[in-house]
């Protein structure tokens, strides 16, 4: 497994890593138990079955040790998932649109765009709205991910923390190309943002996300919207 580049995904690595170590010491204890007990008691060894009742110390053992380790991995998981429910202060707010097939992300000057662009280190909330059907916003290399459903506000909240390129997938199936609905997050140094974000794009950003009523057109343009997205970006950036 990749590991993760902000320290969000790092705790989730590790949240992963120790619900994986828990269920594979499971599955050792409970496969040598088995196997000890098959051939332990086995008939030729053992031809006279014992009915054992009323072992108290062995009925804790079973409630208390299964309790902790669910409770553990709770701990674990819920503190991790709440640091990407908290808004940093000071978040920059970015609105993602999600539509069949194709993301829209519009700015907190107005500037509207195709492709997800965020300055290095900028706290940032991304807030969800779906346009038709249930899309789901996951970037894997930040091991973020949530539903955006039609008619209701979500958020993910973030700190990009590394330059460079990431992939941005949906992840709940919604259409007939439901596979092609990719995306790039950039994350760049905050100077070459304010000039990105100053200039003001029109016409990539209004295809992106005012047109909601052309499914059959969106089809043939859905398909050039990487390519055409990255000669955009280099021109302006
Ligand atoms: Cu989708």
């Amino acid at each position: 497994m990749k590991s993760g580049v902000s320290e969000y995904a790092q705790s989730v690595d590790q949240v992963f890593m120790f619900i994986v170590a828990i269920s594979v010491l499971i599955l050792i204890g409970v496969t040598a138990a088995m196997i000890y007990f098959v051939i332990r008691y086995s008939r030729k060894k053992n031809p006279v079955p014992t009915q054992i009742e009323g072992n108290l110390l062995l009925e804790v053992t079973w409630i208390a040790i299964p309790t902790l380790l669910v409770l553990s991995m709770f701990y674990f998981g819920y503190t991790t998932f709440t640091s990407a429910r908290n808004i940093p202060e000071g978040a920059m707010i970015v609105k993602v649109t999600g539509q069949m097939w194709k993301w829209g992300f519009e700015y907190e000057n107005g500037k509207r765009y195709d492709t997800l662009y965020l300055p290095v280190n900028r706290p940032v909330k991304l807030e969800l709205n779906s346009l038709d059907v249930v899309h789901s916003f996951y970037i894997p290399a930040y091991r973020l991910k949530e539903d955006l459903l039609p008619g209701k506000n979500n958020y993910l909240a973030f700190i990009p923390d590394k330059i460079g390129s990431y992939d941005i997938a949906c992840a709940e199936y919604c259409g007939m190309r439901h596979a092609y609905m990719y995306n790039t997050l950039h994350v760049i140094s905050e100077d070459e943002f304010e000039k990105w974000v100053a200039v003001k794009e029109t016409a990539a950003a209004d295809s992106a996300v005012v047109n909601n009523s052309n499914t059959a057109s969106d089809t043939t343009k859905g398909a050039g919207n990487t390519e055409s997205d990255s000669v955009k970006t280099n021109n302006n950036l």
